[in-house]
Parts: C-alpha cells; sequence; structure tokens
C-alpha cells in the first residue's frame, strides 16, 4: 500500500475529485490533531494523573472522568480559532459552544462525543472520539441548539478515533471510509486501509446481555435466535462480543463484520436506548452505510430519524447489512 499521510489524502479528495470543500479539509486536518493530542494524554494513563473521575457531571448526569474534560477541552481550543466552524456541540455540555466573537466563522457545526467509552478508561480498555459535521442552515444562530437538529442524511463528514494497540481514525466525506494509522515518530496519520467493506454476512452480534429482561419482544426474539444457534432458527452458530466502547466495537465490525445493538429498553422509560443521536448514532451510521452496511432503530433507518432535541438518545442496530435486515424483520 503506497504510505500516504492524512494530508495527502485529503489533497487528493480535495483536487482530484472536487469532494473535499479547502474548509471542510482544514476541519478534518484540525479534528486530526486535536485528536493525537487526546491520544497523547490517553497512553499516558496513570503516569499523567489523568485517571479518575473529575468530580463533576455532565448534562447527562454522568459522572465525568478526568480525560472527559481534557478531551472536550482539547476539541474546543483546536477548532475554535480556524474559521472553519460557526459552532460546536459535545456530549459533555449541555448547550452548543458558539465560535468567541473575536475568532473568524465558518460554515461548518462540529458535533462530538469528545471521549466514548470513558468507563473503560481506568481500567485501560480501548475508548475514542466521535464526531459528526453539518452545515450551518443559513439565517439560523449557530449558538442556538436549533441550527444542530439535522437529519443524519444532512452530515458532510463523520469520524471516529480508537485509542487502543494503535490509534486509528477512521474517515468518510461521503466518497466511502477509510483508516488512518497514527505513527508516533512522525506524528501523522497513515492511510492504512482504504475504502473499507463490511461483510454482509456475519456470526459475531455485539449487546450488552445483562439488559436482557428489559429488551422490547422483537430484540428479545432476535438475540433469542443468535444465542440458539445451530439448534435454533438459524441454524448456525454465533459469537458473541460487548466492549462497552462503541468505538472498538463498530471499528471491529468495519474490519470483519457483525451486528451492534444498544436497542431501547425499559430500564429507564425516560431513555429511548442509551445511544446518542447526534454525536454516536449519527456519524457511527453514516459510516457503516458508506462501507455498505445498515444502521437502524429497529423501525427506521437512524440517518433518516429528524432531531428534536441535541442531546436525545435513539436506538441502535447497525453492522453486517443482511444482520440488520433480520433484526430489523423482527420488528414487524
Ligand atoms: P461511556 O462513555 O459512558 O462509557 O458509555 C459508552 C457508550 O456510550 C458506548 O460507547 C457503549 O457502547 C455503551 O455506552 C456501553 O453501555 P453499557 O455500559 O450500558 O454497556
Amino acid at each position: 500500500m503506497r504510505k500516504v499521510p492524512l494530508s495527502r489524502f485529503l489533497i487528493d479528495e480535495q483536487w482530484q475529485s472536487q469532494a473535499l470543500p479547502a474548509e471542510l479539509r482544514l476541519l478534518v486536518e484540525v479534528v486530526a490533531r486535536a485528536v493525537k493530542a487526546i491520544s497523547l494524554n490517553v497512553n499516558k494513563g496513570a503516569l499523567a494523573g489523568v485517571l479518575g473521575d473529575a468530580g463533576t457531571g455532565n448534562v447527562q448526569g454522568e459522572a465525568q472522568k478526568k480525560l472527559d474534560v481534557i478531551a472536550n477541552e482539547i476539541l474546543l481550543e483546536a477548532n475554535e480559532w480556524g474559521g472553519h466552524l460557526a459552532a460546536m456541540a459535545s456530549e459533555e455540555m449541555e448547550k452548543p459552544h458558539p465560535i468567541p466573537h473575536r475568532m473568524p466563522k465558518g460554515e461548518y457545526l462540529l458535533l462530538f462525543d469528545p471521549l466514548d467509552g470513558s468507563s473503560n478508561i481506568d481500567v485501560n480498555i480501548a475508548v475514542g472520539t466521535i464526531f459528526s459535521v453539518l452545515r450551518c442552515p443559513e439565517g439560523v444562530d449557530p449558538a442556538d441548539e436549533k441550527a444542530f437538529l439535522q437529519s443524519g442524511t444532512r452530515q458532510v463528514c463523520a469520524g471516529f478515533a480508537v485509542y487502543g494497540p494503535s490509534t486509528v481514525l477512521v474517515l468518510t466525506v461521503g466518497r466511502g471510509v477509510h483508516s488512518f494509522t497514527l505513527d508516533r515518530e512522525v506524528g501523522s496519520f497513515i492511510l492504512t486501509r482504504e475504502d473499507i467493506r463490511i461483510p454482509e454476512d456475519t456470526k459475531e452480534f455485539a449487546i450488552n446481555a445483562s439488559n436482557q429482561r428489559f429488551w422490547e419482544p422483537p430484540v428479545q426474539r432476535y438475540v433469542s435466535e443468535l444465542i440458539a444457534g445451530k439448534t435454533g432458527p438459524r441454524g448456525k452458530d454465533f459469537n458473541m462480543r460487548w466492549v462497552a466502547s462503541m468505538v472498538a466495537d463498530v471499528y471491529r465490525i468495519l474490519m470483519r463484520g457483525g451486528v451492534f445493538l444498544y436497542p431501547r429498553d425499559t430500564k429507564d422509560p425516560s431513555k429511548p436506548g442509551r445511544l446518542r443521536l447526534l454525536y454516536e448514532a449519527n456519524p457511527m451510521a453514516m459510516i457503516v452505510e458508506q462501507a455498505g452496511g445498515a444502521a437502524t432503530t429497529g423501525r427506521e433507518r437512524i440517518l433518516d430519524v429528524v432531531p428534536t432535541a441535541l442531546h436525545q438518545r435513539v436506538a441502535v442496530i447497525l453492522g453486517s447489512r443482511n444482520e440488520v435486515e433480520v433484526a430489523a424483520r423482527h420488528h414487524g
């Protein structure tokens, strides 16, 4: 494979395919630089005193880890001054973060989960960063969350980083999915997988099985068939994985197929599912669809969901197209 740094790849996308406006290329470069800084902090772990709780809570009512706050600050600081953004929104902040008046502004909105899987950080399991890019609608105040309430089909870019044995950046600008591995000696992301395609079938599913008693009947039926394996209607055995870091489960699915489910459950009726639509489900759904997979709530395509609130949650079933289809059929 040609050793292509992210910057070269993006320049090619900009000039050869006219698919990437200069401002969006700058946005991706800036986010990639922020991801490198987050990776550095994550990899220092205990040595940098960045583990453990921050002693604060976020808008989700969840205790924040120190690295949640650090990663959020890194992304805000890196993106404030480039002139490519109108505003940002984060899992860690209740309201949108407008670009300060003294800074130049651009046409894009950047949404992110700065540290996905943060409950894993203290036990040294892979975590990540998820991001989504929208255009700011004309005539809408970017500081108003209404500017962000756009269906996932409106995304112009989506990506995530996995801080695992290696740091990998997965990216789509609407022309396939590509992954870049961080070369720490040079400090560059190097293209390592071009035009990733998810196998259409799979024998591997990912779900937090401890919630089984809270699932709706269609999911109960679907998962029990997977567990029945050869002895059941599927006629084949399945394997199960659950990392509890969506970035790690989705990356595995991009590499070898699989189906990931975080369904609605009755555990907390106020939360239709755990995952957030705008900065977790939508970017992952765009990536999975661009890689030939499928992403549904069980009842509708995730990218078609019309958002009504910045931090709303949604049920997620995504991965190998044919397997997602089987799960969706159980929903009638
Ligand atoms: P945290 O970021 O709070 O650890 O949540 C991670 C996550 O949003 C997603 O990455 C996982 O797939 C899912 O939640 C894990 O949820 P459970 O802890 O309920 O299994």
